[in-house]
């Protein structure tokens, strides 16, 4: 009952584990200790226990965390850097993998497998006997957090850090910027955060990060293996900056704050010696603080750009962003320009089946020898509301993104001629001109997030296979509603969708 399903489980017969009350926490083996730290974390929220962490081989009834070469699911011919074992006997746990990360995702699996009881009482916390081998289908699994539109402050962040992870998600993408809000500090041009930060969607508060607060955000996710990739979005989608600094805008005029929700207005004043410094100056600084190697550069809907301009600089950023250490990724947009530096990342967010040129536009960046990441708007962007007349959500996507929306399509089946091996993986996005508390944010998410982070973990259904034959949603919807007991001991929110048989 886990959620993405693991790619083999063998249930086996016989007595359960117990997790009683003396049970410890056993690590071995590099990085295994945070590992562990982090589980006895997670159980104090799940269910209440406190379980020590010691370095020490397992006694009867303990948790083993073992991290060592060879661990994990080699067997089945998989080196999934991300891959481990989980073996749950009688006598104890154990979750073997040859990476910290493999093994913190065996963490997950287990917390998943043992009933979250946020009462504290830790009667019938059993677990019956199983071996899980696992392994990702795809290496990245994102999440997209507007912070631009509505700020979330670095506790919030978070605490999104803390739902995604639950369910694998490896990559936590930030919207940084955009018409409403530049949320990032940035030392060599005070004003974008000073001006630009000081408001949000519908005139809410506004905000940003600190450096300190973004690198305290990237350590966050880091420990729990989840990759930050901070994307500055331009050339359109930059009010905030224009705002700040009238010598970005093409008339040299600043523009004022905007806190509506239209998209496709604004432009740095392209082909520019000042604008060109500045896109220097914030990608150097950004990549400064970012130790992944990705870094998202935008370039959607910049439909006050002319054509040529668009291309010559998105070109000449991404380059930038290439000179900074960082393989640059794009909205598929960016497609449109030919001349992206090599392994440029495209980000398709057509539909599921796609239309006008975006299918040509994201296979541009496979042929510039750069792989996708599929986030199709009618499947896995999240903002999209789950039903008609819904107070919060966008719904120009034409119709609702229901629980079978996000979960039954395949990512091998959207763009024509681009299979698994051009694939880097899914991300669902969260855009919140219309979101803006925390507690909305996870019930836009929650539970349709759950199905996204299925279609990029889980196995491949069969190429005979119809998708709709694949992904058989009252099953799925069984394992989420055991998620719901987690979400209900930790305080998460998440929407009642009809799908599924809430505990
Ligand atoms: C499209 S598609 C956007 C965002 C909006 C979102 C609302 C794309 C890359 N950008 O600017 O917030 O739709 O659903």
């Amino acid at each position: 009952m886990v959620v993405p399903r693991p790619v083999l489980t063998q249930p086996s017969p016989g007595s359960p584990f117990v997790l009683g009350p003396t049970a410890r926490i056993s690590v071995a083996g590099p990085g295994a200790d945070t590992v562990g730290r982090l589980l006895s974390d997670a159980l104090a929220g799940d269910c209440s226990r406190d379980l020590p962490v010691v370095a020490e081989p397992p006694a009867f009834g303990d948790i083993a965390l073992v991290i060592a070469h060879g661990e994990g699911p080699h067997d089945d011919g998989s080196d999934s850097a991300e891959g481990y074992t989980l073996e749950v006997a009688a006598e104890g746990v154990r979750i073997g993998a040859a990476t910290p990360a493999g093994a913190f995702w065996g963490v997950q699996t287990l917390r998943q497998l043992l009933p979250a009881d946020g009462d504290g009482d830790g009667d019938g916390l059993t677990v019956e006997q199983v071996r899980i081998h696992d392994h990702p289908r795809y290496a990245y699994r994102g999440a997209m957090l507007d912070v631009a539109r509505h700020f979330f402050t670095p506790a919030e962040v978070k605490r999104f850090i803390d739902a995604i992870v639950l369910l694998k998600v490896n990559h936590l993408h930030l919207h940084l910027t955009d018409d409403q809000g530049w949320r990032i500090h940035i030392e060599s041009w005070p004003e974008l955060t000073r001006i630009g930060g000081s408001t949000g969607s519908d005139g809410s508060r506004g905000g940003f990060y600190t450096q300190d607060e973004f690198r305290d955000i990237v350590a966050y996710a880091a420990e729990r293996n989840v990759t930050v990739v901070p994307e500055l979005d331009m050339p359109g989608h930059t009010n905030a900056a224009l705002a700040s600094y009238p010598v970005l805008n093409p008339d040299g005029v600043a523009r004022p704050l905007y806190t509506g929700s239209d998209v496709g207005f604004s432009t740095l004043r392209t082909g520019d010696a000042v604008t060109r410094r500045f896109v220097r100056d914030v990608v150097r600084e950004v990549a400064a603080l970012t130790p992944g190697p990705l870094l998202h550069l935008g370039g959607d809907e910049c439909l006050s750009t002319a054509p040529d301009d668009f291309v010559a600089f998105v070109e000449e950023a991404a380059h930038v962003v290439a000179e900074n250490g960082k393989t640059p990724v794009g909205w598929h947009e960016m497609g449109k320009a030919h001349g992206l530096p090599a392994g440029t990342v495209g980000q398709y967010w057509d539909f599921t089946t796609p239309r006008d040129r975006s299918a040509e536009y994201a296979v541009s960046f496979v042929r510039g020898g750069g792989s996708l990441i599929l986030s199709p708007s009618d499947a896995a962007y999240l903002d999209i509301v789950y039903a008609e007349g819904d107070p919060i959500g966008q719904d120009w996507t034409g119709k609702p993104t229901t629980l079978r929306d996000a979960f039954v399509w395949d990512p091998a089946r959207v763009i024509p001629g681009v299979g698994d091996a051009h694939i880097l993986g899914v991300e669902a996005a969260l855009w919140t001109e219309t979101v803006g508390t925390i507690e909305e944010v996870e019930e836009m998410v929650l539970p349709r997030l759950a199905a996204v982070a299925e279609v990029g973990w889980s196995p491949a259904p069969a190429d005979t296979e119809p998708v709709e034959a694949a992904r058989d949603l009252d099953e799925f919807g069984a394992r989420v509603a055991r998620l719901a007991e987690h979400w209900d001991a930790t305080g998460t929110r998440y929407r009642r969708v009809p799908d599924v048989p809430w505990p």
